[in-house]
């Protein structure tokens, strides 16, 4: 694409604008916390809280955004602009299309439930697109109060500990790993994520009592999740910290940049690349592969490897 040049006119131009948006008394700057339709919901430095419109051309705003407004002689609030930021947790929608979550985020739960029975291929999508956009990633298996036997169901804890992958169990219900959880949330900003009917908004209420939370009216087992919360919403947590409620998602959508090798997303994989005979090795059918050997010697869980050969199927 042809860089667009600036004048330096237009380049001083500029420059005096922003520097006349920053001084201004007219613009405050606030953090999105839920953004459905049109309407933006905008919490201030003084902890109000406004709805807000957006400026056209603004581009994609999502919760945990930082913003400014600008507040006209009607006193209505528009969004006119975002703050850089840290970081953008993004997922496909049903049509293939990069949808942003949420922004400026320091730890992502992936969360899974004894039922609906975890998507372990799902969950390696989670966590390959967490490493890809450099978000910590956690998994948090939820309703363990339905689990025939407490010890590691599904095997979570033997796949996903040796890779560094930080784990929890909990029952809303029970109130078991619910303070592990809740020590886990102090002074950061995180997003729960998963597929409909975990318990993404349980977990939330059992935190919040005081907040009014849509919750799923009933759970059967066999029933899959039926999308009771529509957008995304950042509450504050008493002990510190913040936290992205999401609606679940649908079917496979965790964003993944099949630009960037999809071994960087699989750790233990990716450490043992360097040992593959070729360096440009996809790990598939290549002679003296250090990852086919390793996965071959189960030293690499099986589903881990399968579900690396399935994406790679994909992504080409
Ligand atoms: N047995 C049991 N049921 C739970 C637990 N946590 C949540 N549930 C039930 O699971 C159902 C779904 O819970 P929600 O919190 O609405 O699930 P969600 O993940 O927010 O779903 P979406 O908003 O649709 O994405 C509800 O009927 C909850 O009562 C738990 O720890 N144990
Ligand atoms: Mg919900
Ligand atoms: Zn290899």
């Amino acid at each position: 694409m042809a860089k667009r040049r600036l004048s330096q006119q237009q380049k001083k131009r500029i420059k005096a604008a922003q520097q006349a948006l920053s001084a201004s008394d007219e613009f405050e700057q606030g953090r999105v916390v839920s953004h459905q339709g049109g309407q933006i919901l905008v919490e201030l430095e003084s902890a109000a809280t406004i709805e807000c419109k957006i400026k056209s051309n603004l581009g994609t705003i999502v919760c945990g955004d930082r913003v400014t407004i600008e507040t006209t002689a009607q006193q209505e609030h528009r969004v006119v602009g975002i703050l850089p930021r840290k970081n953008l947790l993004q997922r496909l929608d049903g049509f293939g299309q990069v949808r942003a979550v949420a922004a400026n985020i320091s730890q992502l739960f992936v969360c899974l439930a004894v039922s609906p029975e975890p998507n372990l291929f799902l969950l390696d999508q989670y966590l390959l697109s967490a490493e890809q956009q450099d978000i910590e990633a956690r998994i948090l298996l939820n309703k363990i109060d339905l689990a025939d036997d407490g010890e590691d169901p599904f095997g979570l804890h033997r796949i996903y500990q040796p890779l560094g992958y930080k784990l929890i169990e909990t029952s809303v219900k029970t109130g078991t790993g619910m303070a592990q959880f809740s020590q886990l949330l102090v002074d950061q900003v995180s997003v729960l994520s998963g597929v409909s009917g975990v318990g993404k908004s349980s977990l939330t209420s059992w935190l919040l009592p005081h907040e009014k939370i849509k919750i799923a009216s009933i759970s059967a087992a066999s029933e899959e999740g039926r999308h009771t919360t529509r957008a995304s919403r950042l509450y504050h947590l008493t002990g510190g910290g913040d936290l992205i409620d999401t609606p679940g998602v649908r079917g496979f959508s965790p964003f993944i940049d099949s630009s960037a090798p999809l071994a960087q997303g699989f750790r233990e994989i990716n450490q043992l690349a360097g040992q593959c005979r070729f360096h440009n090795c996809l790990h598939r059918n290549e002679p003296r592969c250090a990852v086919i050997e390793a996965a071959a010697a189960g030293e690499i869980a099986e589903s881990r490897y399968q579900n690396y050969l399935k994406m790679l199927e994909q992504s080409g």
